[in-house]
């Protein structure tokens, strides 16, 4: 894999080994790899420079030593999605990723809702509108 690839403003779930993100730069050397204003369900790798910030975790094995800029791990879902268990991850009202986010450049979520909404970048898919 060569060139660059953004993973900007995602919710990646349900990953059966907790290794949905897994992509070693080691492995791809020539290979820029972007990773910002996520929530995954994985693990990470050691930070790589100003490639990867703002992310959430949802895995307890998460090292937080690892952390970039911005990131820190929820594991209970239900205090960051509206419903989880029914695949519904608007954020709730009161979600540690509202405006917790990095304006990377995009304009809109996931649904057409302006980015920013209120003080900062909503972290995932979901921009909440502001009240
Ligand atoms: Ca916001």
């Amino acid at each position: 894999m060569s060139g660059t690839v953004r993973f900007l403003h995602n919710v990646i779930m349900e990953s059966p080994d907790d290794n949905a993100m897994m992509c070693p730069q080691s492995e791809n050397p020539e290979a820029v790899i972007i990773l910002k204003n996520n929530i995954l369900d994985t693990g990470l790798g050691p930070p790589d420079g100003d490639r990867r910030s703002h992310n959430i975790y949802t895995c307890p094995q998460t090292r937080t030593n690892w952390f970039a800029p911005g990131e820190f791990v929820e594991t209970d879902l239900n205090k960051i999605f509206v419903d989880p268990p029914n695949h519904d991850y608007r954020l709730r009202s009161n979600s540690p990723a509202l405006n917790s986010g990095l304006d990377v450049g995009l304009s809109t979520d996931i649904v057409g809702t302006p980015r920013k909404q209120g003080s900062g970048f909503d972290i995932g898919a979901y921009e909440m509108p502001a009240l």
